[in-house]
């Protein structure tokens, strides 16, 4: 059994699928801290954990305009600067069971907790590629590719990447983590580095890192060329072609309830939502609309925490609305997020349906009963 060495889990994990482990926290609980615990931390793994020891792990760092280096842990520790930011992690496919409902989707059919926040310690990936001799500019499309120990069967790693341009910028704060809201990373996550690209689809964030290519195209992996890319919903499994649309980088905004839960029933008198909102590329959540009658009308929800930086939101926001509901009543409750850009979140999912699921995006629908 390949995972056979896998790390023992939380029991509260909602498992969505043991080998690979796949699993999220329960919405009441991701909803009740602004940092999510390590232990209840969303996990997405498409391989077995790897075991890597950390007093003989390298990594890796060449391509093409750059020397080759290879760095241990204490010289990651020791040589570059310790960075930290707050971000939000969240899985392409996060609300792909909402999108099943529409119409069958292949992929694991994720609840609304496909996404969680940490505070992320290590190396700016910036300061490491300079180290490595590679500048702050290119001319032409380059790319920096990421490969984890994680193999499947055939040997192939997991990998992803990022335009170099994301990865050289000092406002992106892509990191090479080693710490996880102040602990070292669990092996779920990552131990003993990964990747960190704030503002961007969790795919790209790889997990045990193992190596750092500067290319002149995108990762080779399946994941980055034949997966996590959106379709329109007019194609299926027999007319799609992958080289046909971009991989996904930025996610679009954001938003669903924490509590209370589908089909709860709700004391009648003062009734609290809340739940979270974010949106890729650091673009700030700056307004969260909720209904109480499935859309007809509005409130805005109360914005949890400090207000981020514009342009580098890169943790969600955690938002409530407190409101008066008489007993007896069927609610339709709603919410949707508008960002920075004034971008919106679309009403329903039948137009955004995709044969992989991702991207589900649509305002989040929650139908409770309130009693006496
Ligand atoms: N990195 C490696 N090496 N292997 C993986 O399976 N999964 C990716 C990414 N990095 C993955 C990986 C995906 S699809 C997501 S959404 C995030 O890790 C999830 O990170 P987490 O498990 O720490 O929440
Ligand atoms: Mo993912």
């Amino acid at each position: 059994d390949p995972f056979a060495g896998d790390p023992p889990r939380h029991p509260g994990l909602r498992v969505n699928s043991q080998k690979p482990f796949n699993a999220e926290p329960p919405a009441e609980l991701l909803g009740e801290s602004f940092l999510t615990p390590n232990e209840l931390f969303f996990t997405r793994n498409h391989l077995p954990v790897p075991a890597v020891d950390p007093g003989t792990y390298r990594l890796r760092v060449e391509g093409p305009g750059g020397r080759g280096v290879s760095l241990s842990l204490a010289e990651l520790r020791s040589r570059f600067p310790k960075h930290e930011v707050t971000a939000t992690l969240q899985c392409a496919g996060n609300r792909r069971a909402e999108m099943s409902r529409v119409r069958p989707v292949k992929g694991l059919a994720w609840d609304i907790g496909a996404i969680s926040t940490a505070r992320w310690g290590g190396a700016r990936l910036r300061d490491v590629l300079l180290h490595a001799g590679f500048g702050q500019e290119r001319e032409g499309e380059w790319h920096v590719c990421f490969e984890g120990l994680d193999v499947d069967a055939g040997g192939a790693p997991y990998g992803a990447s990022i335009p170099y341009g994301r990865a050289v910028s000092p406002a992106a704060e892509v990191l090479l983590a080693y710490e996880m809201n102040g602990q070292e990373l669990p092996r779920d996550h990552g131990f003993p580095l990964r990747v960190v690209v704030p503002g961007v689809v969790g795919a790209r964030s790889v997990k045990w890192l193992g190596r750092v290519a500067v290319s002149p195209a995108e990762s080779p992996s399946h994941w980055q060329r034949n997966d996590y890319k959106g379709f329109s919903p007019c194609v299926d499994w027999d007319t799609v072609d992958f080289t046909a649309a971009p991989a996904i980088q930025e996610l679009p905004v954001q938003s669903a309830i924490t509590q209370p839960r589908p089909g709860a029933a709700v004391p009648a008198g003062e009734l609290t939502v809340k739940g979270y909102a974010w949106s890729g590329g650091g673009r700030e959540v700056v307004r969260v609309d909720v209904s109480l009658d499935g859309g007809r009308t509005w409130r805005v929800a109360r914005l949890l925490g400090e207000r981020p930086v514009p342009g580098r939101a890169w943790a969600w926001a955690l938002w409530e609305v407190t409101a008066p509901v008489a007993a007896g009543a069927e609610l339709e409750i709603v919410c949707k997020a508008v960002d920075g850009s004034y971008n919106v979140q679309p009403d329903s999912v039948a137009p955004i349906w995709n044969l992989r699921g991702v991207l589900s995006n649509a305002w989040h629908r929650v139908r409770v009963t309130v009693t006496h």
